[in-house]
């Protein structure tokens, strides 16, 4: 690391982005519109979701009046779906890590203020809904307390003036482009987590892009760092999915050397969508077979650019035959690290080779073990 970087990197609190950063509200969406899409006699196809994640909701109105060819126009659509949305804002969840990053700052006394573009009383009866999180914050300022929103620098000005501290001693933690522009307008160090896939490239004037809130190592920052990580893993909140395995994109086990057992996209679109891409491990059950340590990819796989966010599970066993079209049952039980790309097909598995070292080391941990015996794998 150079001078100038060990110097600039050093924060003493923390101002945070609301929507897309610690709270997640493309869920309730998906809900609502399978239910509105009926009324016009149209199935909702969960993979809509992730093409509409992280768009403004004036740009997803559009593309699923759009896409399903609704006889109605934009803005009688957002008449319609503003209504049912409201009434299911104590459904929106908190994004992967959220409480997490927010509890380990208040619980070694580091400032926080919560800073959105939304109003202030919108920004209230969110938070309502996430047990301790007001108490956290010193300060909350919302759009309609300063002149002009982000873009522009007064959000995250105010909130610095009102925590006593000058802005170039704030960090910044932002989805957005225009969080991040204002951020940087104001003279803060900002942290990108991009709530659309594939868009790093934007966000170039950030101080570091990061995949989703389970990447931060606030060390980097001068903050202190979290505890929670054990032999190279980070403990989850278990997620449990299964369905018959289908056919993949026929390139584990022919280029790789991996084999991966996909599930069909479309019937755990939902999950995809809450659980940010990286490489997971866990249990693996084949209910006429036995339960298997196994090590999984979720995401894009940089290194071959897919189209579609995919779950690919490694059985850390060696079966002497496929089993397409069998049952197979998942509980991730934690993370190891984002996706990568890689120069060579070389690196890529000799990661992924490592991977399956730190899962199999880490599931005869207590912590994951006690999830093998889950009737939930085994039916
Ligand atoms: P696809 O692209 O169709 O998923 P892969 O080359 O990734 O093809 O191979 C996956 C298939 O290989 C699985 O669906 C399963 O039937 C079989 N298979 C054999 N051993 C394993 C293993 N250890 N882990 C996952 N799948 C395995
Ligand atoms: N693909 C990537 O492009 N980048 C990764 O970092 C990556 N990590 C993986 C980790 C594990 C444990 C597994 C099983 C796969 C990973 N892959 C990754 C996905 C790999 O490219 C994938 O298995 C093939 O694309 C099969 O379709
Ligand atoms: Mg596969």
């Amino acid at each position: 690391m150079s001078m100038s970087n060990s110097l600039k990197k050093l924060s003493s609190c923390v101002l945070l982005d609301l929507d897309g950063t610690l709270i997640n509200t493309d869920g309730v969406v998906g809900d609502i519109l399978r239910k509105y899409l009926c009324k016009y006699g149209k199935q909702w196809d969960g993979r809509e979701t992730l093409k509409i994640v992280g768009q403004t909701p004036l740009e997803a109105a559009t593309t699923i009046v759009e896409d399903y060819g609704l006889p109605c126009g934009v803005d009688e659509f957002n008449s319609e779906f503003y209504p049912l949305f409201s009434a299911q804002m104590d459904k929106i969840k908190s994004l992967p890590g959220a409480s997490r990053l927010i509890r380990h700052l208040k619980c070694h006394g580091v400032p926080m203020a919560l800073a959105s573009n939304s109003s202030r009383a919108n920004i209230e009866s969110k938070i309502a809904h996430h047990k301790g999180w007001k108490e956290c914050f010193s300060v909350i300022i919302g759009r309609d307390e300063v002149a002009k929103g982000k873009p522009a620098p007064d959000i995250f000005l105010e909130a610095a003036k009102r925590l006593n501290k000058d802005p170039a001693d704030c960090l910044v933690i932002e989805d957005s482009v225009p969080g991040v522009m204002a951020g940087k307008a104001a003279g803060t160090k900002v942290i990108a987590v991009p709530s659309l896939p594939k868009q790093t490239h934007l966000y170039t004037s950030a101080d570091e892009v990061i995949n989703s809130l389970l990447d931060i190592r606030p060390e980097k920052w001068g903050l202190p760092p979290f505890q929670d990580w054990i032999e190279n893993t980070l403990p989850i909140d278990p997620w449990h999915i299964g369905g018959p395995v289908i056919k993949g994109f026929g390139r584990g086990s022919k280029v790789l050397g991996i084999p991966t057992a996909n599930l069909s996209a479309k019937d755990y679109a939902s999950e995809l969508v809450e659980h940010p891409s990286g490489v997971y491990f866990g249990w693996a059950g084949l209910p006429t077979r036995g339960v298997y340590k196994m090590v999984m990819s979720i995401g894009w796989n940089p290194f071959f650019d897919n189209k579609e966010k995919t779950i690919e599970p490694w059985l850390l066993h060696d079966f002497t035959e496929d089993f397409y079209g069998e049952e197979l049952r998942l509980i991730i039980v934690g993370y190891i690290r984002p996706e990568a790309n890689f120069t060579s097909l070389e690196s890529l598995v000799a990661k992924i080779h490592e991977d399956r070292e730190v899962a199999e080391r880490a599931l005869d941990l207590p912590l994951y073990s006690k999830f093998k015996g889950d009737t939930y794998l085994t039916k």
